[in-house]
């Protein structure tokens, strides 16, 4: 490396010294103990060789769960990720009676997830209903499953029909010095016409982590 490649890279890492000083994980859990502490509306489950909280409809058992941790350590960001788990016959932006299928997610109050999914196959050449994630609802018209991580695992319940079961990976990072934090996910599913509503389209949620980050 030349003398000026050498100044190019040492004024680099110079510049990069506002970067992640450092990053604790302050919660994290994948529900093989069945710990629910600091839960609100916890329900366990098996799914796939695992266990998940849920499953959840908001026609079955209130369709949401929260999570508060108190006593965080003194932080600038926090990285909140988990597995999604998107069960059965979701119907995307569908209107009623199929849907919309809405999947919240909120942080002490404020929205960072308001979108729908859907689960719907595709006939070649068909209509299917769309999903409105990785973007927010309403006014957008993605594919179903767009920007899932598995589109192969088994549904839940056999007379929802094919549809399976769809995972995503929620990755959210954001400001936030509070020390406590309360993670609200939720969902507003629309399925009046269905004598089993979390048969037909419910959610869980696995490997919850969440990092508190100083800068
Ligand atoms: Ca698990
Ligand atoms: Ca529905």
């Amino acid at each position: 490396m030349n003398k000026k490649n050498l100044l190019i890279l040492f004024i680099f890492f110079i510049s990069c010294k506002t970067h992640v000083n450092n990053e604790v994980t302050v919660y994290n859990n994948d529900f093989e103990t069945n710990n629910l502490s600091n839960i609100r509306n916890g329900f366990l489950e098996q799914y796939n060789g695992s266990t998940v909280l849920g499953r959840y409809n908001c026609n079955d058992n209130k369709g949401y769960f929260n999570l508060t941790l108190n006593n965080l350590p003194k932080h600038d960001l926090i990285t909140i990720s988990f597995d999604l788990y998107i069960h059965d016959s979701w119907d995307g932006n569908k209107s009623a009676p199929d849907g919309p299928d809405i999947w919240q997610m909120l942080v002490d109050g404020n929205l960072y997830v308001n979108t729908t999914f859907s689960n719907s196959i595709c006939p070649a050449g068909g209509f299917c209903s769309p999903q409105s994630y990785p973007n927010d609802y309403p006014n957008n018209y993605n594919n179903p499953k767009t920007g899932a991580y598995r589109t192969d695992l088994p549904g839940v319940c056999l007379s929802a029909g094919p549809n399976g079961t769809t995972q995503y990976k929620i990755t959210k990072t954001f400001r936030h010095t509070n020390n406590t934090l309360l993670l609200q996910c939720l969902d507003k599913l629309v399925q009046p016409n269905s004598p089993d509503p979390k048969c037909d389209e419910s959610w869980s949620v696995d490997n919850i982590n969440i990092k508190a980050i100083t800068l």
